[in-house]
């Protein structure tokens, strides 16, 4: 049986990038504001209603210059926040490549209708269409270079265990590096509505130990080491 050649050892300066942890993270800023906004403005207005329901309405033109001042700047301060701390978690997941050598390549091509996962280093190619059903495998805790493109039309590479997603353009190739921090089975699909059987363009992820990726690639992609441990 032939083996896996040796892994490129990775040369990271910094933490792993962990994109399910990147974008998480992320998360908690957006959801308690837009959670503390929507319940703000619901009681202003059930207030508002309630205690001025029986007062006419006036009709002079009342300004209060400080406190539109103030809604601007605080506005203006959660906004340019928000924009520092997402461009900051998609810098890190997209320049990642720079600084982390990854250990694996993948090529992902969006076709309609199914994907293709190429690893040129193994000389394997999977196909998730209907034909195959051949899922992407990757090895755990380890920043996988993956070059996104397309063959046809739009799609859109969507992997939601690790909050990843990312359009597949036409002659255009995106590289980014994904980390995959739990091993297990995990669903993916496209996310562009890109013709009648767009459904179809699901897969599977297998995300394995490194021993057992090893025994995979070693395979030339015919093992199946999920099915007795991942
Ligand atoms: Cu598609």
């Amino acid at each position: 049986m032939p083996r896996a050649p040796p892994r490129e050892k990775r040369l990271s300066p910094f933490a792993l990038v962990n994109n399910r942890g990147i974008y998480s993270w992320l998360f908690s800023f957006y959801a308690p504001i837009g959670i503390g906004v929507v319940v703000l403005y619901t009681l202003i207005i059930v207030v508002a209603v309630l205690v001025y329901r029986r007062r006419k309405v006036p009709n002079r033109v009342h300004e209060a210059h400080r406190l539109e001042l103030s809604y601007v700047v605080v506005l203006i301060c959660m906004a340019t926040g928000l924009l520092y701390l997402t461009y900051t978690a998609e810098h890190k997941v997209d320049d990642a490549q720079a600084y982390e050598r990854p250990a694996l390549s993948i090529d992902v091509t969006g076709a309609r209708w199914e994907w293709l996962f190429h690893y040129p280093r193994y000389r394997i190619t999977n196909e998730s269409g209907a034909v195959g059903r051949q899922p992407l495998v990757v090895p755990v805790n380890e920043p996988i270079a993956f070059h996104i493109s397309s063959d046809d039309v739009i799609h859109s590479f969507w992997i939601p265990e690790i909050r990843f997603k990312r359009d597949a353009m036409p002659h255009h190739t995106e590289t980014v590096d994904l980390t995959f921090s739990r091993r297990g089975t995990f669903s993916g699909s496209c996310a562009e509505f890109c013709g009648l059987l767009h459904a179809d363009m699901v897969f599977t992820v297998h995300v394995l130990s490194d021993s057992a990726f090893r025994t995979w690639a070693a395979s030339g992609g015919k093992a199946a080491p999920w099915r007795t441990a991942s």
